[in-house]
């Protein structure tokens, strides 16, 4: 059975079965993308065609799907355009009526934003528009595109140590990264409000899981554990993060995407808050039972290093709308995720040798080795 999508009389997006659907997904090479595919075609009730358009930065990689294209020949292709290449995506949009845009594609990690904002600005705001305005060209010529807008709980700003962000939390965006992905949450709710574009958004808290590049932090975590290196704990490691398996954001995503109200955001988040020290240690333990070694051997190595400037102190996520309104809920711990997360990393040393770069060492010996 296939899904296309259809409005019933108040105004929510139905995916009825069919097999032509077409849902174009941006950023399907990266982590939470790639996730997002893979649950279409493995768990959800999905037989359209995808889609997957993806400019290949160093965070993308073809490999992370290899085994989906090869299974499903047919359903799902990999274009490799950039979002901030207007004339490539309305070739794409003329030659092909989507159903749904599934928006992840973005510059996405803090730290390098904060090295370098200039990818993020063009990638995540004049991305987003050029992307909004190609639904909004196809709207006029035929069906409208439900346009599903992935955002990040980083725009809410930084909690103190009660409270949680809700869909009615007030923007204060920290980082370039946040100030530039709550650029883009506005112009979709605009096209929404100015245009009647049919537009979802979830505002979801940090993810984690497997094929997470190494450079965000269960992963940095991971590899530098095992190869017996400093663990970076930025300043005093008290900062708290909500963290949130990628299938289960990938779940959530999809339960917007088929059953979500129009023009609505939805708050996602995994009841797990960690401090940073705490996860670290955690991971320290699991890694010693997977590896039979001493957990000492592992925290040791953990080192407080200079922090991260404008460093949010906290973020937790309500999660309570689309629990109530959609049925969602995190399917599983941090322990039982983490524990799957770590084996997946030990399991799996060619994906993680071949996304470590030329690129990658540069970025890592310059982001640690030198503070
Ligand atoms: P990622 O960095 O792993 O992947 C980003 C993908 O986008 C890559 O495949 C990359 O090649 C592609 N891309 C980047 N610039 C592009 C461009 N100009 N044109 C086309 N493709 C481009 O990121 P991720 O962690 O998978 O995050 C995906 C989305 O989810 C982002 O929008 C991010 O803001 C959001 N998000 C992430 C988290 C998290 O914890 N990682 C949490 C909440 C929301
Ligand atoms: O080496 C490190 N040491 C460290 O202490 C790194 C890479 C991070 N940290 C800290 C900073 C944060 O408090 O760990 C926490 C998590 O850091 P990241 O993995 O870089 O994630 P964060 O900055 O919280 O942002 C992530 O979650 C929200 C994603 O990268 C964003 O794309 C998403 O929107």
């Amino acid at each position: 059975m296939g899904l296309s999508m259809r409005r019933n009389r108040r105004g929510k997006t139905r995916f009825t079965h069919g097999a032509d659907v077409s849902v174009l997904v941006t950023g399907g090479a990266g982590f939470i993308g790639s996730s997002f595919i893979r649950y279409l075609f493995e768990s959800a009730e999905f037989a359209g065609c995808v889609i997957n358009l993806d400019s290949l930065t160093y965070a993308g990689n073809p490999a992370n799907l290899a085994d989906i294209a090869a299974a499903r020949p047919g359903r799902y292709r990999l274009v490799q355009a950039d979002i901030r290449d207007n004339q490539a995506l309305g070739a794409l949009f003329d030659e092909r009526r989507f159903d749904a845009v599934v928006h992840f594609a973005a510059e996405s990690h803090v730290d390098r934003s904060i090295a370098g904002p200039a990818d993020f600005i063009t990638t995540n705001i004049l991305g987003t528009f050029n992307l909004l305005e190609q639904a909004r060209r196809a709207a006029e010529n035929g069906p409208a595109v439900h346009f599903h807008h992935v955002s990040t709980d980083e725009v809410f700003g930084s909690l103190n140590a009660e409270g949680f962000f809700t869909e009615t939390t007030p923007y204060d965006p920290r980082s370039p990264y946040s100030a530039s992905k709550a650029s883009s949450d506005h112009l979709v709710r605009a096209y929404h409000h100015t245009y009647g574009l049919p537009i979802t958004i979830t505002n979801c808290s940090n993810n984690y899981g497997p094929r997470q590049f190494p450079e965000k932090l269960i992963p940095v975590i991971i590899e530098k554990a095992l190869a017996g290196e400093p663990l970076p704990v930025y300043g005093d490691g008290l900062n708290v993060r909500d963290w949130l398996h990628v299938e289960d954001h990938s779940a959530a995503v999809w339960a917007v995407l088929t059953r979500g109200e129009i023009g609505a955001v939805y708050a996602v988040g995994g009841h797990n808050e960690f401090t940073n020290i705490d996860l670290v240690r955690l991971i320290c333990d699991i890694l010693a039972q997977q590896t039979g070694r001493e957990p000492e051997e592992y925290r040791r190595l953990i080192t407080h290093i200079k922090d991260r400037p404008g460093h949010d102190r906290r973020y937790a996520v309500d999660a309570s709308k689309i629990e109530a309104e959609l049925g969602w809920r995190p399917s599983q711990t941090l322990e039982e995720g983490m524990r799957r997360t770590v084996r997946w990393y030990l399991d799996n040393r060619d994906w993680v040798d071949r996304v470590k770069s030329g690129e990658y060492r540069s970025w890592m010996e310059r982001n640690y080795d030198k503070r």
